[in-house]
């Protein structure tokens, strides 16, 4: 049998010599975690600040630009294999890997794995392993001077490497150039022969699950082998006769238990185990997967308002509640399996059901594809390319089909990987954000995204449906972005335009859009030194990494909301103008389902403490648009929309059971008083939603700025509320209220009863406690209305100060 030793003691690293290097630093051997980076290392040795506080990012571009040597020792390897290979999982990127003085390999992916026969260099008195990586600019620039510069989004060379692009700094995200053995790396001790890889094809129809493995075979020797494969009870065995190297082993299972997305069933799994045998029937190498049964179909049939994106699980569609994904650290290290779970517990908190692998990031773990099968939550996958013109010359082109041969053989069987999406926004540069006069014919990209890449999906994963890119709208004829076919990314809103713009549009299916909003108070204060803390201050700027982000934010906020009087107002505002803007872009998407088929939030999460479009921020804490969105994406929602110069009543029910019962729509003075009611009976079907037009007695205010509508469907969907004029313009009455707080196991409960209507009542515990959590945000009374806000935290909390600003806030405490 096969022996797999990892080789992660011992290893320290040390820079090369250059102009760059602080003297305190060149020279000298630091202690290496190894999965690891050189960052990471240098910050637990105490050499670097925190790269992640105030500016200290500025300090630290010396790294991206500087050499690095990692080494270990390991003793002499017992045993008569006959093969020992060194298995590298992933070296971040360009590496001459050093074995006893003597190169066995030179890399440049960080996106492939790589293996070498070492057998003949070890030696049995001890071993000394060295991995040298060359800083990562020299290579991308030289590649770059060879080739001829091509427009991207951001000036750096990160389309001239094949590493993680936002390593080189984004709109979110630090300029951090790391390099490391950010994988696996170990021995891999073998005879005869192994597998090489596995690759299930699973596809299930007519109630039979089919798995097709495909098995290929790395010879030591040349006798005849066995694979045997078993999964749900049923086993398998095929013969690779003597010299071949690949086998399909075909499992049949009747009536397996359907794989669903979150939402729609279960997510039952089932062990694939896979074994290959010697002629003696000698068991020689092992490997195993969990697979789901589940169907997949993207329907991109034209209709009569253009191409629809419908995705249908198990001949379901799917209403696609998504949310984008970047790389939850700049560190890779550092993204746990416990990080992803709290993660993919907030997504699926927030009722999400798909994740989309964003390509200016990673392909991601093994446990991060695992936990989405046991989750339910759907994996789009891009392929690693955004917002710039990538070469398609060599080394390129070789490097990009290995690793699109390594990562879609390595995805295929998790249930949850339903896309693979060519890039980021590439095709969509190369028509709009002039490319083409620089270009001057040479390659961009659109061999990679027409050709190659759905060439490789097709032959290795035909079972996951692939798309060039992300906009695109399904022919080369069609503008990539047309909303009418496709994917659409929908960025003048932030950009240029007013949140309500999103009305303007009814897309097939958004697979971008976003607001910004600062992070957390306590992530704030946690990573900025700034004092006075303002929206402008040194570290804050420098923790907005956007184009004119701050004018951005505020341009947003003087169209909707009073004027902030100060920092806490200005970042309450903030926060709760992005969770109406998504809100808002989301209610009004849903509400033309099935003509838009589903909404990719731009962005889950973050990789560092920054203001950005997302929902969680750099220190895991939600932020308000959290909130926003577990309401917008919840299975039914009840919202009032705009429709034909008057209102309707939108009820959107996506679940397996009709949707019936009372609701009443009532408009109200602000305090409190009604002054027009109807009532309705839902009656919505299964996976469908209606459209009720309100009539002009509750759609025409008497007095727009001092009045709303509410919406209530009993306890099946939460209230829906509309105004007639933006906060800014609503004559308030200034907040009032009663709140109680008492003791509760892991935290108090705050019960607050409104003496006046209260406009989006929030908690922020963190500012008393960086580790409070409350669970609810956003909250509306009207006058004699009570909410209970639990919060969880750790430590004492002062009862009086959770009952006021800045802690316990609404928009008219503003007032
Ligand atoms: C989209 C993304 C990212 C970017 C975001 C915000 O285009 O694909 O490139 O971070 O916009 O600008």
């Amino acid at each position: 049998m096969s022996r797999r030793t990892l080789l992660h003691e011992g290893w320290t690293l040390r820079a090369e010599p250059g102009p760059a290097v602080p003297p305190e630093i060149a020279g000298t051997a630091v202690p290496a975690s190894v999965p690891g980076c050189v960052h990471t290392d240098l910050l637990a040795a105490g050499l670097i600040p925190d790269p992640y506080l105030d500016d200290n990012e500025n300090r630290l571009t010396w790294i991206g630009r500087t050499d690095w040597v990692y080494e270990t020792t390991f003793a002499g390897q017992p045993g008569d294999d006959e093969r020992v290979d060194l298995v590298c999982a992933g070296l971040d990127t360009v590496a001459t890997v050093t074995l006893n003085g003597v190169e066995v390999g030179r890399t440049e992916n960080q996106h492939r794995s790589y293996r070498f026969d070492v057998r003949a260099l070890l030696r049995p008195d001890g071993n000394t392993l060295a991995v040298r990586f060359d800083s990562p600019y020299r290579y991308a620039e030289a590649h770059r001077d060879r080739l001829g510069d091509r427009p991207n989004a951001y000036p750096e060379p990160f389309h001239f490497i094949r590493k993680t692009a936002c390593n080189f700094g984004w709109d979110w995200g630090p300029t951090l150039v790391t390099a490391g053995i950010w994988r696996d790396i170990g021995l891999h001790a073998w005879s005869t022969a192994r597998l090489a890889s596995v690759r299930p094809i699973v596809t299930v129809a007519d109630d039979v699950g089919r798995v097709e493995l495909h098995v290929q075979v790395e010879r030591a020797g040349d006798e005849p082998l066995t694979v045997r494969a078993a999964v749900a009870g049923v086993t398998a065995d095929v013969a690779v006769p003597a010299g071949e190297r690949t086998a399909v082993v075909t499992l049949t299972v009747a009536d397996p238990a359907l794989w669903w997305p979150i939402g729609y069933g279960d997510q039952p799994r089932y062990d694939l185990d896979v074994t290959l045998h010697g002629a003696d029937g000698r068991e020689l190498d092992a490997a195993a997967r969990r697979i789901g049964f589940r169907s997949v179909r993207l329907d991109t049939t034209p209709d009569a308002h253009g191409t629809p994106f419908t995705l249908h699980v198990n001949d379901v569609p799917v209403f696609v509640k998504g949310v984008n994904w970047i790389p939850d650290d700049a560190f890779p290290n550092r993204v746990t399996r416990e990080r992803l779970a709290e993660r993919f517990g907030q997504a699926a908190g927030a009722n999400v059901n798909l994740l989309r692998v964003w390509g200016g990031g990673r392909y991601e773990s093994d446990d991060f594809y695992d936990l989405a099968d046991e989750t339910g939550l759907l994996v789009q996958q891009d392929f690693l390319f955004a917002c710039a013109a990538y070469p398609e010359e060599e080394p390129f082109r070789t490097e990009v089909e290995a690793e699109a041969r390594e990562q879609v053989t390595r995805l295929a069987g998790h249930p949850s990987l339903v896309l693979w999406t060519g890039n980021n926004e590439n095709i969509w540069g190369w028509h709009d954000w002039d490319w083409q006069e620089p270009l001057a014919g040479r390659t961009w990209g659109r061999g990679y995204y027409l050709d190659l890449l759905p060439a490789i999906v097709g032959e290795l994963d035909p079972t996951v449906p692939y798309w060039p890119g992300s906009p695109w709208s399904g022919s080369e004829d069609v503008h990539p972005n047309d909303p009418a076919h496709g994917t659409t990314h929908i960025w003048d809103v932030w950009n240029t335009d007013d949140y309500t713009r999103y009305r303007d549009y009814v897309p097939r299916f958004v697979a971008e859009f976003g607001y910004q909003a600062p992070p957390a108070y306590a992530t704030l204060r946690r990573a900025l030194s700034d004092d006075p803390l303002t929206h402008d201050s040194p570290g804050m700027a420098h923790h907005q990494k956007a184009a004119d982000g701050d004018g951005k934010l505020r341009r947003g906020l003087d169209a909707h909301l009073p004027p902030p009087a100060d920092f806490d107002d200005w970042h309450y505002l903030t926060q709760l103008n992005q969770a109406r803007a998504i809100q808002l872009g989301v209610e009004h998407f849903r509400s033309h389902r099935p003509v838009c088929t589903g909404t990719v939030v731009w962005q889950l999460n973050d990789c560092w403490p920054v203001t950005s479009w997302s929902a969680i921020d750099g220190d895991g804490r939600r932020k308000p648009l959290w909130y926003a969105l577990r309401r917008a994406y919840a299975d039914r929602l009840l919202t009032v929309q705009p429709r034909d110069g008057g209102l309707a009543l939108v009820a959107v029910n996506e679940t397996d059971r009709a949707w019936s019962g009372p609701a009443t729509v009532t408009r109200l003075a602000l305090t409190g008083e009604p002054r027009a009611k109807t009532s309705v009976d839902l009656d919505v079907p299964a996976y469908s939603s209606v459209v009720l037009a309100l009539p002009a007695e509750l759609a025409r205010p008497d007095d727009g700025r001092a009045e709303l509508l509410v919406a209530d469907a009993g306890d099946t969907a939460e209230r829906a509320l509309w105004f007639f004029a933006e906060d800014r313009d609503v004559r308030w009455p200034a907040a009032q209220w009663d709140a109680t707080v008492e003791p509760v196991d892991g935290g108090r409960r705050v019960r607050v009863t409104a003496r006046t209507v209260l406009r989006d009542l929030t908690l922020f515990p963190d500012r008393l406690d960086p580790a409070a959590q409350v669970d609810r945000a956003l909250v509306t009374l009207l006058p004699g209305e009570s909410a209970t806000f639990t919060v969880h935290a750790p430590g004492p909390l002062d009862a009086d100060a959770l009952t006021r600003r800045p802690v316990l806030r609404c928009v008219n405490d503003l007032v």
